[in-house]
């Protein structure tokens, strides 16, 4: 296993040659050495929250962020790096920003809803990164958190041309509504990031922190597969791209799944990608498509993972 992941290097494919960038979550600079070491092709998801946290009180300056974000972008040269603005609340909740009353905060002002009741934060956030960016030659794209509907994309897109920010402006898709009416987004934003952890939450009802739902988290659902699947068609026929960002993307047999449904990049932890880049260089186009319509086609996340393997191994 060790001979096969080390002869395991380079852009992530398929057998055949279809590219599937693989990409890195990053949670700030100190985990982009081991992104790079393990070959990521830039960072799919590029999680800003930890700024945040040093300080209860106020969101950090405009000062530190750009030296923050610039310690990430310099580090992958000519890479992409896709930087989610802030999602605080729910099970992220910021004493400054986040209401204390709510009764459920998983469906209450959380990510872009925060930010839209805070444009100062969000200007800020998004000029620190126009001036990181500045005269580095890497291709810098910016998501909302929780984009419901073409309204709170538009809203985003907006604040970001307001901001000067040469990026590409992209939607999460982590409400079923989003994935339900993803060309309707894509009519504001150039791109779609699938995060899978709250879009299986959203999907069943099942709250991600509850251990006794978890069930209901996996992304191996095929409800869930349906919704990806329904973005990456919508990229696909507006002709923009639709990755994936959550945990379902670290899973080798997932990752040609999600493949084979149309996603177009896999973004995970540095650990994983080895693994992903050498299970995804095993098999071609068209058997990452016949497992994704197999485990589609069941009606458990158990019955999907023995079809795809079952597809995969060429039983
Ligand atoms: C999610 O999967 O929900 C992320 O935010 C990545």
């Amino acid at each position: 296993r060790k001979a096969a992941l080390a002869a395991s290097s380079g852009p992530g494919a398929t057998s055949d040659g279809h590219k599937v960038p693989l990409l890195a979550n990053v949670g700030g600079p100190a985990d982009v050495p081991a992104a790079v070491e393990a070959g990521a092709e830039g960072v799919g998801l590029f999680r800003t929250e930890f700024l945040f946290l040093d300080d209860s009180k106020q969101a950090p300056s405009e000062e530190k962020q750009v030296e923050a974000y610039r310690k990430v972008l310099e580090a992958f040269p000519e890479g992409r790096v896709v930087v989610r603005v802030l999602d605080a609340g729910a099970d992220k909740p910021l004493d400054f920003l986040t209401p204390a009353d709510e009764p459920n905060p998983a469906l209450g002002v959380r990510g872009l809803r925060t930010l839209l009741d805070h444009p100062e934060v969000l200007r800020t956030q998004l000029t620190a990164l126009a001036k990181a960016a500045e005269g580095l030659p890497v291709y810098l794209e910016v998501m909302a958190p929780m984009v419901a509907d073409r309204t709170d994309a538009k809203a985003f897109a907006d604040a970001c041309r307001e901001a000067g920010l040469r990026a590409k402006f992209g939607a999460m898709v982590e409400i079923p509504s989003a994935a339900l009416r993803a060309r309707s987004i894509l009519q504001e934003v150039e791109f779609l990031s699938l995060g899978t952890n709250d879009l299986a939450q959203y999907t069943f009802a099942a709250d991600r922190q509850v251990g006794a739902v978890s069930r209901l988290q996996d992304p191996w659902q095929p409800a869930l597969l349906d919704l990806v699947a329904l973005s990456a068609e919508a990229a696909r026929a507006e002709g923009k791209s639709c990755g994936v960002c959550g945990e379902a993307a670290s899973d080798p047999l997932l990752a040609c799944v999600l493949t084979g449904l149309g996603v177009t990049s896999l973004s995970m932890g540095a650990a994983s990608i080895p693994y992903v880049r050498a299970t995804l260089a095993k098999y071609t186009l068209a058997q990452c498509e016949r497992a994704a319509a197999a485990a589609r086609a069941a009606d458990s996340a158990d019955e999907a993972r023995v079809a795809a393997q079952a597809v995969l191994s060429g039983e």
